[in-house]
């Protein structure tokens, strides 16, 4: 009789106790729907911002975690909820974020296949431009306030077009080979192509689930897309927008990393992907010459008893590094790549012809993905690039990886310009009192030579030049935002068009000819 009595009080603490668990849970839930999910996904998949799930999460420890929940993310839209929420709430989030879910949505072959949309037929396209303008000096700038792109003919700086886009347009549009075609992705794994000259949406594809970004081969016929979830890289065929091959990206012992981002290697007609969970970079070959690398680090070969880098095409070059290597930049030869991690206190110089560092170098502010640029300075070509983590630009020789010099800045920047014709850099103040700043720095003194404040209280950030180097254009990022256009030698407003929160702008030109003054 007694130990009937205590069994059924022991069950019924034992139902008591799993209902306040799953009160708790809902709880914390309710928190997470009120606060995140509308940048991270109701289902933690990822949006916005990126997906929070334990396998991206490997490298945040969990203190890290409440810390940036509390606090905010450097160099990201993520605000700190220190304020807001109780440190129970913040602890409560951390463990809901470390917990798996019950099923990880698959993304392979057969459902980005299913997703791929034909707006228009390849075949039914215009031969020529149906407008009139520089098919060499037209623009996209992606305005993200609404999620829209806008075509604009860089002579007359008006708009041709303006469509939206799927959600979240994030990186830069990259254009096929000879201009025509532009290629968008979204932080949703949407890849879209459009055709400039018809101004029309030609045909898309989900190529992930939570995606970093797209880069073109310089054949154009190929497009490869690094995705945070699933840990893939996805080749797509550059006309059909159709997947070619899904590329799981595993280390030897079968660790799965996310992809930071991919890019192509032009002399070397491969892709070269950073990746975050493990201490590699991948190349990632799509000439058809190449069908196995030799004498690597790390060869793709029967030796890989996982089979995580396949034969056929695309076959994966593996080079072993000792440090994470979160994103680099490439030389001008794309012989070295110029890489940081985000933990790390140096960047690291990498030779892709032997496949491992051949420097360290002085780089520890952590840049943002593809913010850095070149030119030849004293004789020498020199990188440089703003650290996201204080209020400096690294100026670094590219023929010993010396320190040049630290330029001090206003504030930590995400993006510097600059163009062949120009004699200046331009450099963002993108956070912190003085983010409507943007600094001019003369590229033959290393001296700031002008600061503007363009619109007082709203960050100004990105440049980017128009084909002959003769206008920078500006982005004013807000809602009621603007972009606006100086005259490059008198560094004087000659236009202003309003924009919803226009991020980055891309010149047909020097993104098809790889200018030394922007990003690739
Ligand atoms: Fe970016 C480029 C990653 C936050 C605006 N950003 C890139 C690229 C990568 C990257 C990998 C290169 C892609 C390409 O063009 O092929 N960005 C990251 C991050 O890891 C980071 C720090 C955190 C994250 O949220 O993922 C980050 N980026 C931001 C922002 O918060 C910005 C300012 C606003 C936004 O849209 O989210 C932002 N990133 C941009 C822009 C580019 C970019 C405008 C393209 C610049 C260019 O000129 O090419």
């Amino acid at each position: 009789m007694l130990r009937s009595l205590v069994i059924s009080l022991l069950a019924v603490s034992g139902v008591a106790a799993s209902a306040s668990a799953l009160a708790a849970d809902s709880d914390n839930m309710q928190v997470y729907k009120q606060h995140c999910a509308e940048c991270h996904g109701a289902d933690r998949l990822g949006g916005m911002g990126p997906a929070l799930l334990p396998e991206n999460l490997r490298r945040l420890r969990k203190k890290m975690a409440s810390g940036v929940i509390a606090n905010g993310r450097i160099a990201s839209q993520m605000p700190g909820y220190g304020k807001v929420l109780s440190a129970d709430q913040i602890t409560a989030l951390v463990d809901l974020i470390y917990t798996p879910l019950k099923a990880v949505p698959i993304w392979g072959m057969t459902e980005i296949s299913a997703s791929h949309v034909e707006h228009v037929a390849m075949s039914d396209l215009p031969s020529k431009p149906q407008w009139d303008a520089d098919p060499m000096n037209i623009f996209t700038v992606v305005e993200t306030g609404d999620h829209h792109v806008t075509i604009l003919d860089g002579d007359k700086f008006e708009p041709l077009a303006r469509f939206a886009t799927r959600f979240a347009v994030h990186g830069g549009a990259k254009y096929s080979p000879a201009g025509r075609f532009m290629y968008l992705a979204s932080r949703d794994g949407w890849i879209s192509k459009y055709d400039l000259y018809s101004l029309r949406v030609v045909s898309e594809i989900r190529a992930g689930i939570n995606t970093r970004n797209v880069a073109v081969s310089s054949d154009g016929k190929y497009l490869m897309v690094g995705n945070n979830l699933p840990h893939t890289l996805v080749a797509l065929s550059a006309e059909t927008m159709k997947p070619i091959k899904v590329i799981a990206v595993k280390d030897k012992h079968g660790v799965s990393s996310r992809v930071s981002a991919v890019y192509n290697a032009p002399p070397r007609n491969s892709f070269v992907a950073a990746l975050r969970d493990i201490p590699e970079i991948w190349e990632i070959s799509y000439d058809p010459k190449v069908k196995i690398y030799k004498g690597m680090v790390h060869t793709y070969n029967e030796d890989n008893p996982e089979g995580l880098a396949e034969k056929g095409p695309f076959p994966v070059r593996q080079i072993v590094l000792d440090d994470y290597l979160d994103d680099f930049f490439f030389d001008l030869d794309y012989r070295n790549l110029i890489g940081a991690a985000r933990n790390a206190k140096n960047g690291q110089v990498v030779n892709m012809n032997v496949g491992r560092k051949i420097a360290d170098i002085d780089l520890a502010g952590m840049p943002h993905l593809g913010s850095g640029i070149t030119w030849n300075y004293e004789g020498n070509p020199v990188l440089a690039t703003p650290h996201l983590k204080g209020g400096q630009v690294s100026v670094i020789n590219m023929k010993d990886w010396s320190t040049v010099k630290i330029i001090n800045t206003k504030g930590p920047g995400f993006f510097m310009r600059s163009h062949e014709n120009t004699p200046y850099a331009w450099v963002d103040v993108f956070f912190g009192p003085n983010k409507d700043l943007m600094h001019i720095i003369n590229k033959r003194t290393l001296e700031i030579v002008k600061t503007i404040r363009p619109v007082p209280g709203k960050t100004a950030a990105h440049i980017e030049f128009d084909r002959d180097g003769s206008h920078a254009i500006l982005s004013i990022w807000d809602r009621d935002g603007a972009i606006i256009i100086y005259d490059a030698k008198t560094l004087e407003e000659v236009k202003r068009l309003p924009m919803n929160k226009p991020s980055g702008k891309y010149n047909v030109w020097n993104k098809i000819n790889y200018a030394a003054g922007t990003s690739h």
